[in-house]
C-alpha cells in the first residue's frame, strides 16, 4: 500500500494546486506524518514545522510560488516548504555535510526566496521585494511568515512601522503559537493573548462580518464598515492603528478555512496582516506536550520519544550554567540575561534558583546588551549569556553603550567558533575579529573547563567590560570543577611546554588537539587565553628563540589573530615563519563540527600533517 497517496503526487506546488481543495485535510495529515517520520531519522527541527503544516499548504495552494514571493521567519519552521517544493526526496540529506540546509537558501531552492537563520527579518525582506516589484511595476504578492517570538524583535516592528506607511502588496502572516523557543515573553505576548481570548472582540467580527456580507463587494466600503463596527464596540488593535489591513485570530489548523482567507486576501492591495493561532508541535501529541524539548532534536524513536541520553561529559554550555549559579549564589549583584535563549545559553537552573534576577528579554539581543549596560552603571553585575553569532546583532550596543563607558558587563558567549550542522548563519566565525578591536574589552578563549571557570571568574572580578567565548559540545576534561573562584593574571598566556624551533600559540579549546602533536614534536604549546589584550611580550620573547610560529584560532582568518601576531614580528624585524590556521575567507558550510574543523585543517589528523609540515622545513638546512 502507498504510504502517502496524496504527497506522492506532489514534487511541486504546480501539483499541489491540481490536488481537489477537499483534499487538502488529507494531504496535511500525510505531509504531517511525513515530516515527523524524517526528522526521526534526521534530526533537526520539529515541534514548529508540525505546528506549520496547514499553513504551508494552504499558502502554496493559494499563491502563485515561486513567482510570488514567500519568506519564513528564522527559517526553523520550513521543512513542510521544503518538501513541497522539490526536496522530499533530499530530506535524509538534512544538515548532513553537501546536504539540505536546515533553513531557506536562496542557492538551494528557487523556492527559497530569502535566506534565514537569524529571526525576525521576514518582514523587511519581503517588503524590500514588494517594494521593488511595485517600481517595476509587477503584481505579484509577497507573504512574510513570522512567528509571535520572531515577532518580538525590534527589526519586525521597525518593518511593520515602515510598511504601513506605504501602499506596497505585502501579506504578514503572524504564527501565534504562544512559544519562543521557550514560552513567548513580554508585552506583545500577552497582547497576542488578549486579543485571542476578547469575546467582545470575537463578537465584533462575527457580527462585522455578518454585516459586510450583506454590504456591495466594494473594497473600501467594506472596510470603513468593518472599522467602524470596531470602533463601536471599542476595540482598537495594535496592527490596525499601525495601518495594517487586519485579519484573524484563525485557526491556523483549519486547511480549508486558511484557503479561503487566503484567495480573500490575495485580492486585497496593499499592507495585510493575517493572525493565525496554532499550536507547537501539532499532531505528535509528545511535542505538543513539551513543545521545548521537540524545538529542535536529535534522532529518536517515534513511539518512544526523545529519551534522556546517557549523561555524557558537561558541555561548555553546562560549565557555564553550573558556574553562573555558584557566582549568583555568593554575589547577590549578579543577574543573568538572555535574549530568548534560556534552554541553549544554558540558563534554565539560574531561572529556576534566581527567577528575580533572571531576564528573558526576547528576541532582542540589542536590547539585552543595552540593557546590561543600564544596570552596570546601577552597579549591577550583568552577565549577557548570548551566542557569537547573535551577539552580530549588537554589534554597535557592545561598542557605543558597553565599551565606549568601560561597563562592568560580562558577556558568556556560547556556540562561538565552528558550530557544525546549522551552518553559515549559526556559526560563530566572526566574534574573535569583531571583538579584538573594541577598547576597553577584554577579550578570552579558554582552553578547557577548568580554565573557562577561571576566565569567567576573571571577566567578573574585573571591572569592565569582558567577554569569554566558547565552543559548542564537550570539553577535554569531562567534568565540571566546583568551587574555583580562583582568577589569572588578564592579558597573560600560559606555556604549557617548552620546545624548540616551532611555537604553536592557540587560542581555545582546539589546544587538547594540539598536546599529544607538540609533545611528538618537541614543539613549543602555548595557551594563549587573551585575544585582548594580547600577550605582546610572550610573542616577543617567543620570537627570540623560535623559526617559525604556527597560530591556531577557531575563527576568521581576516582580520583575526594571526594577523596581529604577524605585525607584532614583523615590527620587531624578525625573519620568523608564520602559519595561521583558522576559518578562511568564505561564510562555513553546513556538517559535523568534526566534518568542518576538517575543512579548515583544524581537525587532529590535518594538525598533525601541518605540525609535521612545519618541523620538516625548519630543519631543512638552509640554502
Ligand atoms: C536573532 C536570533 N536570535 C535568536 C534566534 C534563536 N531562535 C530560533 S527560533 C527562535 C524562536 C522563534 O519563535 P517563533 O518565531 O515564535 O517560532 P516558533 O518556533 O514558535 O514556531 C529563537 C529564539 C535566532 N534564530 N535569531
Amino acid at each position: 500500500m502507498q504510504r502517502y497517496p496524496l504527497l506522492d503526487t506532489i514534487d511541486t506546488p504546480s501539483d499541489l494546486r491540481k490536488v481537489p481543495l477537499e483534499q487538502l485535510p488529507a494531504l496535511c495529515d500525510e505531509l504531517r506524518t511525513c515530516l515527523l517520520e524524517t526528522v526521526a531519522q534526521t534530526g533537526g527541527h520539529l515541534a514548529s514545522g508540525l505546528g506549520v503544516v496547514e499553513l504551508t499548504v494552504a499558502i502554496h495552494y493559494v499563491f502563485d510560488t515561486p513567482n510570488d514571493s514567500l519568506v519564513w521567519d528564522v527559517g526553523h519552521q520550513a521543512y513542510p516548504h521544503k518538501m513541497l517544493t522539490e526536496r522530499r526526496a533530499r530530506m535524509a540529506s538534512m544538515k548532513k555535510r553537501h546536504g539540505l540546509s536546515g533553513f531557506p537558501k536562496r542557492d538551494e531552492s528557487r523556492y527559497d526566496d530569502f535566506g534565514v537563520g537569524h529571526s525576525s527579518t521576514s518582514i523587511s525582506a519581503a517588503l524590500g521585494m514588494a517594494i521593488a516589484d511595485q517600481l517595476n511595476r509587477r503584481e505579484n504578492a509577497h507573504i512574510a511568515v513570522i512567528g509571535d517570538g520572531a515577532m518580538t524583535a525590534g527589526m519586525a516592528f521597525e518593518a511593520l512601522h515602515h510598511a504601513a506607511s506605504l501602499s506596497a502588496n505585502i501579506l504578514v502572516i503572524l504564527n501565534d503559537n504562544d512559544m519562543s523557543i521557550s514560552p513567548n515573553v513580554g508585552g506583545l505576548s500577552s497582547y497576542l493573548s488578549k486579543i485571542l481570548i476578547s469575546d467582545l472582540y470575537q463578537d465584533v467580527r462575527s457580527r462585522g462580518k455578518k454585516v459586510l456580507q450583506h454590504l456591495p463587494p466594494f473594497d473600501g466600503l467594506a472596510k470603513f464598515a468593518e472599522d467602524r463596527v470596531k470602533e463601536f464596540a471599542g476595540f482598537s488593535n495594535l496592527f490596525e492603528d499601525f495601518g495594517f489591513d487586519y485579519s484573524g485570530p484563525e485557526d491556523g489548523h483549519d486547511v480549508l478555512a486558511l484557503v479561503e482567507t487566503l484567495q480573500t486576501l490575495q485580492k486585497h492591495q496593499g499592507p495585510k496582516l493575517l493572525h493565525i493561532k496554532t499550536v507547537k508541535g501539532k499532531g505528535y501529541a509528545k511535542a505538543e506536550a513539551a513543545p521545548v524539548d521537540y524545538h529542535g532534536v536529535s534522532t529518536f524513536n517515534i513511539e518512544q520519544g526523545l529519551v534522556n541520553g546517557k549523561a555524557g561529559a558537561p558541555t561548555f554550555t553546562q560549565v557555564f550554567s553550573q558556574w553562573l549559579c555558584e557566582t549568583a549564589q555568593r554575589d547577590k549583584k549578579l543577574i543573568g540575561i538572555t535574549p530568548a535563549m534560556r534552554e541553549g545559553s544554558g540558563l534554565v537552573a539560574f531561572s529556576e534558583q534566581f527567577p528575580e534576577r533572571y531576564f528573558d528579554v526576547a528576541i532582542a539581543e540589542q536590547h539585552a546588551v543595552t540593557l546590561a549596560a543600564g544596570m552596570a552603571c546601577k552597579g549591577s553585575k550583568p552577565v549577557v549569556a548570548i551566542y557569537s553569532t547573535f551577539l552580530q546583532r549588537a554589534y554597535d550596543q557592545l561598542i557605543h553603550d558597553v565599551a565606549l563607558q568601560n561597563l562592568d558587563v560580562l558577556f558568556a558567549v556560547d556556540r562561538a567558533g565552528i558550530v557544525g550542522e546549522d551552518g553559515a548563519t549559526h556559526a560563530g566565525s566572526f566574534d574573535l575579529a569583531y571583538t579584538r578591536l573594541i577598547p576597553n574589552l577584554v577579550v578570552m578563549t579558554p582552553s578547557d573547563e577548568a580554565q573557562m571557570i577561571q576566565l569567567l571568574n576573571t571577566g567578573y572580578a574585573h571591572q569592565g567590560p569582558a567577554l569569554v567565548r566558547y565552543p559548542k559540545g564537550q570539553g577535554e576534561l569531562g567534568y565540571i570543577p566546583t568551587g574555583n573562584t580562583h582568577t589569572v593574571t588578564i592579558g597573560k598566556g600560559h606555556i604549557v611546554q617548552t620546545g624548540k624551533k616551532l611555537a604553536i600559540l592557540v587560542f581555545g579549546t582546539l589546544l587538547s588537539r594540539l598536546k599529544p602533536i607538540a609533545a611528538d614534536y618537541q614543539a613549543t604549546l602555548v595557551d594563549m587565553r587573551f585575544v585582548k589584550p594580547l600577550d605582546i611580550d610572550l610573542i616577543k620573547q617567543l620570537s627570540t628563540n623560535h623559526d617559525s610560529f604556527l597560530i591556531i584560532e577557531e575563527g576568521c582568518l581576516l582580520g583575526g589573530i594571526g594577523e596581529q601576531v604577524q605585525q607584532i614580528i614583523h615590527q620587531q624585524a624578525k625573519h620568523i615563519h608564520i602559519h595561521c590556521l583558522g576559518i578562511s575567507d568564505e561564510f562555513t558550510p553546513h556538517g559535523k563540527r568534526e566534518e568542518i574543523l576538517a575543512h579548515y585543517g583544524l581537525d587532529s589528523s590535518s594538525l598533525r600533517k601541518t605540525v609535521d609540515q612545519l618541523v620538516t622545513a625548519n630543519n631543512k638546512p638552509q640554502s
